[in-house]
Order: structure tokens, then sequence, then C-alpha cells
């Protein structure tokens, strides 16, 4: 019989998310059972199954989604974008190996092709076994999948995508060049005329510096940039938010330009609906005040 797998960031039966980008500060959840530990080409992949919050996926023992709180954020990250565009017929995911975000893509009927660039198979590979309801993304038949760097896939695309999404991890790790200058010129250049793009964006109760530096940046490139955020229990501080731009010097991101009606978004969502795509972009005082300046 094989031994039971072990991993460093679980001791006496808690999972704990501790960390130097959140200093003094670690998520902790009970785990009922290690079901995958491996070190990939590019980080320590581990899924275990929680006692409340279901299949956990965590890539360098930073939790990326737990089956209970999964859809806020990727719900948010995709529909705030999706709804920012006229329509979007061809649209790409920077990451998101789990899948979900490629889910809730295909939710928009205008969509003719979905492509999904992740750096790293295990996360595809892993979700599939483990994470059935984020993984089933990769089903339908308008994805594409490209195993390989994001930033590289970017170089020579020009004027090809309506909208692109990066879900990355945090900028500690693999996804550091999707956190920088240069990546967010890429983006420019690769989205067709009036494209837009959302980013995970990090949470405003620990990350204002980096938020501020990055939004400035933006801010040289692009005509309309906004920061919005979304509730999420298992991100630290229980938040996560989203860099949004558009080329569209007219574009007001802030207010759907399509939307479900409220039976669609029923069926369609459980966290996202049109009072919460304008509501995201609504800031605490300290947050408004600093990326404001
Ligand atoms: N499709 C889900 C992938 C998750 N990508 C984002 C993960 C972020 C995890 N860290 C959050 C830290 C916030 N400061």
């Amino acid at each position: 019989m094989a031994a039971p797998l072990t991993h460093p960031s679980i001791k006496d039966g808690w999972f704990m998310e501790k960390n130097s980008q959140w200093p003094g500060q670690a998520m902790a959840l009970k785990v009922e059972e290690i079901l995958h530990v491996e070190k990939s080409d590019y980080q320590d992949v581990l899924v275990f199954q929680s006692a409340n919050y279901g299949n956990v996926l965590v890539l360098d023992g930073v939790i990326q989604a737990t089956e209970r709180d999964e859809f806020s954020y990727q719900e948010m990250i995709t529909h705030l974008a999706m709804n920012s565009h006229p329509n979007p017929k061809k649209v790409l995911v920077i990451g998101g190996g789990d899948g979900g975000v490629l889910r809730e893509v295909v939710k928009h009927e205008c969509v003719e092709e979905a492509i999904l660039v992740d750096i790293d198979e295990a996360v595809p590979r892993v979700s599939k076994k483990h994470l059935p309801n984020m993984s089933i993304g990769f089903q339908h038949p308008k994805v594409k999948v490209h195993i390989g760097d994001g930033f590289e896939f970017l170089k020579d695309k020009t004027n090809q995508y309506d909208v692109i999404i990066t879900d990355s991890s945090d900028p500690d790790g693999p996804a550091e060049s999707l956190f920088g200058a240069e990546f967010f010129k890429l983006l420019r250049n690769a989205l067709t005329e009036n494209g837009v793009f959302s980013t995970q964006g990090e949470c405003m109760w620990l990350h204002l510096p980096l938020i501020k530096k990055v939004k400035s940046f933006c801010k040289e490139l692009y005509p309309k940039v906004e920061y919005a955020y979304t509730c999420i229990p298992t991100y630290p501080s229980g938040q996560i938010g989203h860099i949004m731009c558009s080329k569209d010097p007219n574009a007001n991101m802030r207010v759907p330009l399509r939307q479900w009606t409220p039976e669609q978004e029923a069926k369609l969502c459980r966290y996202y609906n049109a009072d919460i795509h304008r509501a995201a972009f609504v800031l605490p005082q300290f947050a408004k005040k600093e990326l404001s300046e």
C-alpha cells in the first residue's frame, strides 16, 4: 500500500497559507485528504480535499481556487471584461489553467474562439482530475489550449483578440513577468481596436503600492484604466482586484455595455450580475485616494 501523501504546508490536518507576500497573516483550511502533490517544471502543485471548501488547488503554497468560492473570482474577472466589450468574438486567456475562466468565457454566445495559454501543463492535467466543475471549460468546442509562456505567446500577436483575461498567480513566481510594463504593452498590441483586458490585480488591503504602479503604467498605454474588486473568502484578506483597460477612449467599463436579463443572470451566474458589475468599481476611501493620485 502506498504511503499517504504529505506536504510541508499541511501539519496536524490543517493547510496553512503562510507567505511573505502577506506577512503576519495566514489562511488555514482543515484538510480531509491530500489528493495530489507534485513538483512540476514551474511550481509546487498541491490539491487537497478540505473539510468545508471542497477540493482546493494550491500552487507554490498559495491557494488558487477552492470548489466552494472559485465562482466569485472566475465570474468577475471574466464578465467584467466581456460585458465591457460590444461584441467579443475572439478571447485569449493567459494563465487560468484550471479552466474556470474558460467556463465563464464560453457562456457568452457571441464568442467564436477562446484560446487558453498556460505555462504549466500540470495545472490543466491536475484540474481535469480533481476540479471537474472548473475544468469543464476545456470541453467546450470553441476552446483551444496552448501550453507555453503567455509573455512569449503575445510577442508576435497584433490586433487579434477582442478580450484578453490574465488569470495569473501572484508576481512572486512564474507569473512575475505578467505584472511588468512590457507585458501590458504586448497586451495592447494583441488587442483589437476597441479591445478590453482584465487581470488578476491583487488585493487593495495588501498590495496598494503594486496596484498603483501597474495602474500608472497602464495609464500611459491605454485611454481607459480602472480597478475593480471581488470578495472571495479564501484569498488573502478575503478580497482580490482586477486591473481593467480598454483601448476605446469612449468606453465606460464601470457600466456593463451588454447585460443578461435577470433570469439569464440567475441561470448563468452565482456572483456576477449587472448591479455587482457597477458596484465592483466603487472603492473604499483609502483605496480611492491612493489609486486616483
Ligand atoms: N482560475 C483561478 C486561478 C487563480 N488565479 C489567481 C490566484 C491569486 C492567488 N493569490 C491571491 C493573492 C492576493 N493578494
